[in-house]
């Protein structure tokens, strides 16, 4: 089954120039394309429309605040059962716990700064697709 799904490299790995570590570990898997691809400092009415699920929680203002403080690449990558297949390679939320071999597990240990968002479902990544590029059908 193809899909699409939003993924969002963060500010660290952007600072900590792990960008061509992580889509390289998206590329090579087997048929799955870059649909879309761009780099740039997100603002605050995006990160409301992304994060909306969070709001009120004790994490969500340090959240925004640290997905503002630089650059982040935002791509949609295309192919077989992409958004179950990215979540696993970034396996989950905290880097901790996240198993050697994942993404989080391999890079992180804060987690806000988890490196990577990948949609968790096909209808939200519908909507996170048009939060981030709306001109793409
Ligand atoms: P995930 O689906 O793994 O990206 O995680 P969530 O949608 O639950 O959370 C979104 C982001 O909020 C996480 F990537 C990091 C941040 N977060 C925290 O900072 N603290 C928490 O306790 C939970 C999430």
């Amino acid at each position: 089954m193809s899909q699409r799904t939003l993924v969002l490299l963060k500010p660290d790995a952007v600072r900590r120039g792990l960008v061509g570590e992580i889509i390289g570990r998206i590329e090579k898997k087997a048929g799955w394309t870059l649909g879309a691809l761009e780099l740039r400092t997100l603002d605050r009415e995006v990160l409301e429309q992304h994060y909306a699920e969070h709001v009120g929680k004790p994490f969500y203002e340090p959240l925004m605040t640290f997905m503002s403080s630089g650059p982040v690449v935002s791509l949609v990558v295309e192919g077989e059962r992409v958004i179950e297949g990215v979540r696993a390679l970034a396996g989950p939320t905290d880097p901790i716990t996240a198993p050697s071999g994942s993404i989080r597990g391999d890079f992180g240990t804060i987690t806000r700064e988890n490196l990577i968002h990948a949609s968790d479902s096909e209808e939200s990544a519908e909507r996170e697709i048009k939060i981030f590029f709306p001109g793409l059908s």
